[in-house]
Formats: C-alpha cells, sequence, structure tokens
C-alpha cells in the first residue's frame, strides 16, 4: 500500500491568486470532444455504469487528459502526436487480442480546473479504463487524486514533480523525476566547461514542477562545490524578465539555470542573450521541445536540456515508433511524444496480460480499472524509453538518461536537439 503523503501547501494555488493564468485557460474548463472519440463509438453510448468495460462497441477506451489549448499545448501537442501514434501501432498488431484499444481524448487546458474537468469526463461519461495524463504536475496534484478516489489508474505523462505516485495507489508516471533527470544536465555543463564556478538559478513560483525541479538543481549546484550566486524567481504567464534577467547578469554567473515552461522560459532565455549573458545555460524539463524555437531563435543555441528519451535508442519498439514519428513529422520524435506513447503502451501491454487470465471484455468496469492498476504495477515493458517498470508505489524505474544541447541555424528558423555522447 501507498502512503498518502501531505500535499506541500505551496501547491495550493487558486485561480484568484493567478488571474492571468486562468482567464487564459477558461476557454478550457468545457472538455472538447475528443477528434478521434466519435458519439457513435463512445463507451457512453453502449455501456451502462457497471457494465462491461468493451460494452458492446467492441473497443476498449483509454483516457488521454493533456494540454491541447493554452500556453501548455506548447508541450501537449507533442503528447497527443506520440498517444497517436501508439494508437495505431498498437491495433496495428491487433490490439486487445483482437480487441482495438480507442483513444479518448479529453483537453486539460493548462490549469488545475480544466484537467480535473477532463479527469471527470474521462472518468463518468467517457467511462475509459485508464488515464494517460495530465501535462503539468501543478494538475496532477488537484486531478490525480479524483481518479484515485474513482480507483482509475493514471499514467503520469510528463509529471516529474517529486510526490507524484505518493498522491495515491492509483497513481503512477512513466515519467522520470526531477531528481534523476536533471542533475545529468550541471554535470554536462561541467564537462563542457570545466572552468564554471558561479551559478544564477531561474524558477517560475506558480509551477509545481519548476520549484521541485529548482530544489533539484540548487542541490545539485551546492553539492558539486558551485556558488549559487542568485535565485530569481518568475511567472509561468511572464513576458518579460528584464529586472530579473539584469539581476542574474548583475552577479556574474557562469551559467544560468532555467526551470519554468516552454513560452516563459523560450522569452527568459531570448531575454538574458537580449542583454548580453554569454554564458552557459541549462534549460529545465518544461524547455524540453522545439515549440521553444520560434521564441528564442538563433538565442536558443546552445542551450543544454537533460532528456528520458533518445531517438536513437537501439531497441525494435524505438525503430517503429521513430520511424513512425518521423515519417509523420520529418523530424525526430521528442521526448514527450517517447512518453505519452509509452503510457499507452503500459496500458495495453497490462491489459493482454489480464485477458490471458480472465477475458477483459467479460469484467465490470469497476474491476477491470483495479485489476489493470494492479497488474500495470508488476509489468517489465520494452518501450522507446528502454526497458522500465515500476516500484509498488508506482514510480517508474528507468535506466538511461541523456543530455542534448540546442541546434540552432544562424538565421534562428531550425533547429534541433544535438545529443551529448
Ligand atoms: C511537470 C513537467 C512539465 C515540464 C511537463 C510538461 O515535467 O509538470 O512535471
Amino acid at each position: 500500500m501507498k502512503k498518502p503523503t501531505a500535499r506541500p501547501t505551496t501547491l495550493f494555488i487558486t485561480c484568484a491568486s493567478l488571474l492571468l493564468a486562468c482567464s487564459q485557460t477558461d476557454k478550457t474548463n468545457t472538455p472538447q470532444t475528443s477528434t478521434t472519440a466519435s458519439p457513435a463509438t463512445s463507451p457512453s453510448a453502449s455501456a451502462s455504469p457497471g457494465g462491461s468495460a468493451a460494452g458492446s462497441s467492441n473497443n476498449i477506451y483509454i483516457g488521454i487528459g493533456v494540454a491541447q489549448t493554452s500556453n501548455v499545448a506548447l508541450l501537449g501537442q507533442e503528447q497527443v502526436a506520440g498517444a497517436k501514434i501508439a494508437e495505431k501501432y498498437f491495433n496495428d498488431k491487433g490490439g486487445v487480442d483482437g480487441t482495438p484499444i480507442k483513444l479518448v481524448f479529453q483537453d486539460t487546458g493548462g490549469d488545475e480546473q480544466g484537467a480535473i474537468n477532463a479527469f471527470n469526463t474521462l472518468i463518468n461519461q467517457d467511462r475509459v479504463v485508464g488515464i494517460v495524463g495530465p501535462s503539468l504536475s501543478q494538475q496532477a496534484f488537484s486531478a490525480d487524486p479524483i481518479a484515485d478516489r474513482a480507483k482509475v489508474p493514471v499514467l503520469g505523462p510528463s509529471n516529474t514533480a517529486k510526490g507524484i505516485p505518493q498522491i495515491g495507489d492509483y497513481v503512477a508516471r512513466v515519467s522520470a523525476p526531477v531528481a534523476v533527470v536533471a542533475p545529468n544536465a550541471v554535470k554536462a555543463a561541467l564537462k563542457q566547461n570545466p572552468n564554471i564556478k558561479k551559478v544564477a538559478v531561474f524558477f517560475a513560483q506558480n509551477d509545481a514542477f519548476s520549484k521541485s525541479e529548482t530544489e533539484t538543481f540548487q542541490t545539485t549546484v551546492k553539492d558539486m562545490g558551485l556558488e549559487l550566486a542568485t535565485v530569481q524567481k518568475f511567472l509561468t504567464t511572464d513576458t518579460d524578465f528584464q529586472s530579473q534577467a539584469t539581476n542574474a547578469i548583475n552577479v556574474k554567473p557562469d551559467l544560468i539555470i532555467i526551470s519554468g515552461l516552454a513560452a516563459d522560459g523560450g522569452n527568459l532565455i531570448k531575454q538574458l542573450r537580449e542583454l548580453g549573458y554569454k554564458g552557459v545555460m541549462i534549460g529545465g524539463n518544461g524547455l524540453n521541445t522545439s515549440n521553444i524555437f520560434p521564441v528564442c531563435k538563433a538565442l536558443c543555441d546552445g542551450v543544454l536540456i537533460a532528456q528520458a528519451y533518445s531517438p536513437e535508442y537501439s531497441n525494435l519498439i524505438n525503430k517503429d515508433f521513430r520511424d513512425a514519428y518521423r515519417a509523420q513529422f520529418k523530424k525526430e520524435p521528442p521526448q514527450f511524444s517517447a512518453q505519452a506513447f509509452t503510457g499507452v503502451q503500459v496500458f495495453v501491454e497490462s491489459l493482454k496480460a489480464i485477458n490471458s487470465q480472465s477475458k477483459v471484455s467479460q469484467q465490470p468496469l469497476p474491476q477491470l480499472r483495479t485489476n489493470l492498476n494492479q497488474q500495470l504495477l508488476l509489468g517489465k515493458y520494452d518501450t522507446p524509453l528502454g526497458q522500465i517498470s515500476f516500484t509498488a508505489e508506482g514510480e517508474i524505474n528507468q535506466k538511461d538518461f541523456y543530455v542534448a544541447t540546442i541546434k540552432m541555424e544562424a538565421d534562428g528558423t531550425n533547429g534541433k536537439f544535438e545529443f551529448l555522447k
């Protein structure tokens, strides 16, 4: 049994204290119907509460509750892409022993209320067997307890803050925590530039993940004997970073580390460079998307970002995933797509394991959800992220991590993540 931990009080940030963030995402509070779920095949059309999961529509419904709108869609759209590739990939292989899976997408937007609404719809209306989502840890701390109480398994595809698996028995993640991923970037920066001594750290104080990641970064900096010269705070909704950037540049850092999300992070990188900062920069997981390239353009060049996925990981399923992604998007698959693919994979393989014991289609939905939650924690999965499994608490066991640097073409129009050896 997992021990529920108290949610840190600093996570109780309401719409009232975050008017800007909430007004940006208010429209997302009405969850949108998936592009892939049509009323004719919606599980609610065929299954009655307590009825069998697969129902008469002969599909197994898996919920995808990620950000399709708001500033967080910069990250969420990569998750949608990865999940859709997984849906086709596993259905082409026969789904769950002949029964197709069907993903039901509900847009969480970028805030807590949007995630709560999306999860409620997936659980009660769409009657999914489990949920891959939400995009942000900040949302997970509000939405996951709802799934946990409803006994619906959740796989966090990108929830990396400390404390996520401890939310409840039905919460696990395929996204390795910042505590194991982030230090790799600091080590890579020092390897590249052994003269680094003074460090400035930035973090978004209205975001649970950013607060968790900055703790890891700050501890790593001190543990490595570097000087933490200044800590600057901002909001994920900020666009003007002149005063914090000036404060940081004034302490003459050799390294700047940013924990925020994509739009704010990209702007911060841009403004630090425009104000003359020439040293090394590390971006955290929230900047881990090529969607920051249009924001910081040529000034994104050289930023280091730790990775929980490498497109070059050599196993069969990653080859298939990478080929499918490249065929569709003409570029290498990003981490967030690989993690969303992996979330769907874990559900599919666990459903197959259950089906070999007792037919999934004959299990009442509440029983299937509970069986699925128990089963997924027991399996070993060969995924695009490498071989993974879970602790009894739902934390991911993953072996391989990487660091990439952003390489931009001089005119700033095109760029890529180049993996360090
Ligand atoms: C979290 C994250 C974000 C950067 C994912 C999009 O890692 O919120 O935990």
